[in-house]
């Protein structure tokens, strides 16, 4: 897009990180912004403050009838639900609507990886983008990862890659978003607060695919039921059986086969344990390769890459207990994939907002579990679905369920903190739920 074809007058809905960037954006533009937040000015203050004297129209502490119809675009931030009846009624009356992700990359030539996913996107995301910058220099990591990629538009130093953790709210708005590379790790339950079912979220999820062409890569989980046939060059990813053209762990080595060359990587030359990190491996590997990363850069890059907080992270051993920060866990996924990564027997803290999903999958990793301590709002539906198959005790807060935990742990036990719901009932997200967590651990 040109900045002469912007609309007249933008309406941004949701003033998080996406719409202070839009609005910044969009008022350097020269365009009419108004901004609407179903918070009210005072809990949106550090926002307003970002925005410093700009000028602009704005209604907050919920959304007006008036501002969506008055109104040539609504581009919507990632949390804001596409069926709103705000937006649904203001779409039938013609007015066009999109999200910040399509909007953004109609102002993008450069190429792009997306990584998408219901687990592991940021690791893969940071990691990609180490190589990418080893490699290659000035590479721009952003999207769902903290970042929104209109922060790279108004930035002046181009990148010679975009590597972009997309999430499923994202690409429900794409229309032209094409990336040359997208890449899609797992896709378990989630978010079912936001859709009407499974399936739903799947096809939110493949919608990475839907803009690519022949000169394109898609790299695949071996385990995800592709919808409709892709026009991009398949390349599979898989722990369980051989593959012709992409990357297999058998077990100890991860071989990878890019257009003939086949290679080998041992596993053992990463420090993240579990199969989901072989899994976040083999699909940086295959990206990096088909970008034509020498394998050697791509050794040294690994060997270096310790991985991120917050997720099965190492915090302290106390008198033979070892405390694992697990706090990204948003999901049941999430949470099972780190029990199966952890050594048993664990005590597993878990709680927090409820997604609505079920919680029973846990349940095929219930011999490792010796108890469960649970907080938070979604405590009763937890013990609901689990209470029955694992003993389990019920806490007020964080800070007093870390305390069970540890009178019921002895040596060699793990305290493994992987919540299976996201933080929004009592932080402000999963970082300061993961931080908390380690001071009340280190505090004991
Ligand atoms: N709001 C409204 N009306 C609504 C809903 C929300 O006004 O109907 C307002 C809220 O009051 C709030 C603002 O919208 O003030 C928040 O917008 P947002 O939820 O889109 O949050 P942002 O701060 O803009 O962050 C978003 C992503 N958040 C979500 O998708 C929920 C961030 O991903 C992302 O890093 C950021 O854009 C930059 O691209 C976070 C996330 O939790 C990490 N993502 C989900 C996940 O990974 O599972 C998808």
């Amino acid at each position: 897009m040109r900045e002469e074809d912007l609309p007249k007058r933008i309406l941004v809905v949701g003033l998080g990180k996406t719409g202070v960037a839009l609005v910044r954006f969009l008022r350097e533009m020269g365009v009419e912004v108004t901004v609407t937040d179903i918070k009210k000015e005072d809990e949106l203050k550090p926002q307003l403050e970002k925005l410093g004297d700009l000028n602009f129209k704005s209604y907050f502490g919920g959304h007006r009838r008036e501002d969506f119809f008055s109104t040539d675009l609504i581009i919507l931030s990632p949390g804001v639900d596409t069926n709103f009846h705000l937006v649904l009624e203001a779409q039938e009356k013609g007015v066009k609507v999109t999200g910040e992700l399509e909007f953004a990359s109609r102002f993008v030539e450069d190429p792009i990886i997306a990584v998408t996913g219901t687990n592991g996107k940021t690791t893969v995301t940071t990691l990609i983008g180490k190589l990418f910058q080893e490699a290659f220099g000035e590479v721009f990591v952003g999207g769902n990862i903290g970042n929104p990629l209109i922060e790279y538009v108004m930035q002046k130093k181009k990148a010679k890659f975009l590597v972009l953790e997309v999430s499923s709210f994202q690409l429900e708005t794409i229309e032209t978003f094409r990336p040359n590379c997208a890449v899609l790790l797992n896709i378990t339950e989630d978010h079912l607060d936001r859709y009407k079912n499974f399936s739903e979220y799947v096809d939110a999820k493949l919608r990475i695919f839907e803009n690519q062409s022949e000169k394109d890569f898609a790299v695949i989980n071996s385990e995800v039921t592709l919808k409709n046939n892709l026009r991009a060059k398949k390349f599979i990813f898989s722990s369980r059986k051989p593959v012709n053209e992409g990357a297999f762990f058998d077990g100890e080595k991860i071989l990878v086969n890019v257009g003939g060359i086949e290679e080998v990587y041992p596993r053992s030359i990463s420090p993240l344990f579990g199969n989901h990190n072989t899994e976040n491996l083999m699909a940086s590997i295959l990206v990096a390769r088909l970008f034509g990363i020498e394998k050697g850069l791509i050794e040294d890059c690994i060997k270096k890459f310790r991985g991120l907080p917050h997720r099965t992270e190492f915090v302290r051993e106390l008198n033979g207990v070892v405390f694992i920060n697990d706090s990204k866990a948003t999901n049941v996924d999430a949470t099972k994939r780190a029990l199966e990564s952890v050594n048993g027997p664990v005590v597993l803290i878990v709680g927090g907002k409820d997604k609505m999903g079920s919680y029973k999958p846990i349940l095929e990793e219930k011999e490792k579990i010796k108890a469960m301590v649970v907080f938070g709002e979604a405590k009763e539906r937890i013990i609901e679905e689990l209470g029955d198959f694992i003993e389990s005790f019920i806490e007020k807060d964080l800070e007093s369920a870390v305390k069970r935990a540890y009178e019921i742990g002895i040596p060699g036990d793990t305290i493994l903190f992987s919540p299976m719901c996201s933080s929004f009932d009592m932080f402000r997200d999963y970082v300061e739920r993961g931080n908390r967590f380690k001071e009340i651990v280190m505090a004991l």
